[in-house]
């Protein structure tokens, strides 16, 4: 097992590696830009390195000083968390070709998963459900409304290098294709410097469902269900919850199974999430992350597995410590993301944070890296923290969600939290009745954005 791992990120998931380390007993070291140099993550590490000024671009991204650091503090590991470095495969090879373990997928998949045209290609030739569309790229307009006019409008032309959300345009028919094919190519090209893209059919009420995967990097794979992912505003989700809805065992059976095979087949070692659009009881692939994923506490908790945990054991040469027969959800959980922003339009709102109490008590969990007179530096994302809570079934973990709300405290800066009481009060959240629309026209028609 790994003596010390570096963990090369910051706020919450820095604080949550170092706690899957700590119960390992694996040392840790943080990195922290000089706008971090009070933050949780580099209070509560072992031992921590300076990697650089504010900007992120300058610290957090920088290889050459993380690889220093890990030179420096002789770490044996990398683990990379979300965001940043995670899904940079460069990164993943580098890490490698210096002797020490990159704590994620190889070069090679987080290659062929951020190519979403190869990812489509892999997933398809695997046996996982795709949208229909495109074989590849669509190279010109010619071309793009040939294939629309054979499958029918309306469709969507999408950034091969994209995903997130960027750089996707809509086409309802043949007058309006020749823009959107320009405009996607040339916003793909603003966007990624690449112009490639490609088309699938519109699905126009889907829900965003994901499947949580794991590899040994040895042919063996496992799935543990699924994630709603659905109620999310302009691509960033803001509650989550597992299972979905919508799904029953033996959905959750047939679609786990096709993707556990899957990533198997190809020999994907660690945390991997598999997103589907769901429309009509069908499941359509739209991308793979190869990350262990922020809303990632809403799986540990219906399947009460440590996925870091996991996640080193493996980078380690280990076996995984379960088999699928032992993974039986249990309950229902949700995730509240909570950001430093100000409602109603979501200003990210740094600053001094006067007053903080965290909710607590039975099925209550909440990943955070703020404190009481911590200062929210404005470099980064504006997320800070996670509320989690656990439930034997959506009702329970409903009440419960309520009930730590009101517990909850954060006074001196704006956050999202009064977003979900509000939230709770919906029909449609109480009955599970969204898709991915649904938030943006609720807080249209709720506060008038
Ligand atoms: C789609 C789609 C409808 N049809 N693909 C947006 C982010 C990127 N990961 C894929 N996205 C979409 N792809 C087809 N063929 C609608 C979206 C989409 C979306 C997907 C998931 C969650 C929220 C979304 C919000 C708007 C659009």
């Amino acid at each position: 097992m790994f003596k010390k791992v570096l963990i090369a990120n910051r706020g919450e998931i820095a604080l949550r590696i170092h706690r899957a380390c700590k119960e390992m007993g694996i040392q840790t070291v943080a990195v922290h830009s000089t706008a971090d140099s009070d933050a949780m993550h580099v209070r509560m590490a072992d031992e921590s390195v300076c990697i650089g000024p504010p900007p992120g671009g300058q610290s957090y991204l920088s290889i050459p000083n993380i690889i220093s650091a890990c030179e420096i503090t002789g770490a044996d590991a990398v683990h990379p968390g979300y965001g940043f470095l995670s899904e940079n495969a460069n990164f993943s090879q580098i890490v490698h070709d210096h002797g020490i373990t990159f704590i994620g997928p190889s070069a090679e998949h987080i290659n062929v998963m951020g190519d979403k045209i190869a990812a489509k290609d892999t997933m398809k030739r695997l046996g996982v459900p795709c949208v229909p569309g495109s074989d590849g790229g669509v190279d010109t307009v010619e071309d793009a409304r040939r294939i629309a006019a054979d499958m029918g409008y309306p469709v969507i032309i999408k950034a091969a290098s994209g995903g997130g959300g960027r750089g996707m345009k809509v086409a309802t028919s043949a007058d309006n294709i020749d823009v959107a094919f320009q405009s996607a190519r040339s916003e793909a090209k603003a966007a990624f410097g690449d112009d490639v893209v490609y088309m699938e059919k519109y699905l126009q009420l889907p829900r965003h469902i994901e499947i949580q995967v794991f590899g040994d990097g040895k042919g063996n794979a496992v799935h543990l269900g699924e994630r709603d992912c659905s109620l999310q505003r302009r691509h960033q989700k803001v509650f989550e919850e597992a299972p979905s809805p919508v799904i029953t065992a033996e959905q959750r059976a047939r679609i786990g199974k096709t993707c556990a095979d899957a990533v198997a087949a190809i020999d994907y070692i660690g945390a991997g999430t598999i997103e589907f659009l769901y429309e009509n009881g069908e499941f359509y692939f739209i991308e793979m992350n190869t990350r262990l994923q922020v809303e990632h506490p809403v799986t540990e908790a219906v399947y009460n597995v440590d996925l870091v945990q996991e996640q080193i054991r493996v980078a380690a040469g280990l076996p995984m410590s379960f088999t699928q027969d032992e993974l039986k959800p249990l309950g229902h959980a949700i995730e509240c993301r909570i950001n430093a922003e100000k409602l109603p339009a979501f200003r990210p709102s740094p600053g001094t944070i006067k007053t903080f109490h965290a909710p607590g008590g039975l099925g209550v969990r909440m990943d955070s890296a703020i404190y009481a007179g911590y200062r929210i530096p404005p470099y980064y994302d504006s997320l800070i923290g996670k509320l989690i809570v656990h439930g034997r079934n959506r009702d329970e973990a409903l009440a419960r969600l309520h009930r730590a709300l009101s517990e909850f405290v954060v006074e001196g800066i704006d956050t999202t939290l009064p977003l979900f009481d509000h939230l709770l009060a919906a029909r449609d959240v109480q009955t599970g009745d969204y898709d991915i629309h649904w938030l943006e026209k609720w807080l249209e028609a709720e506060f008038d954005t």
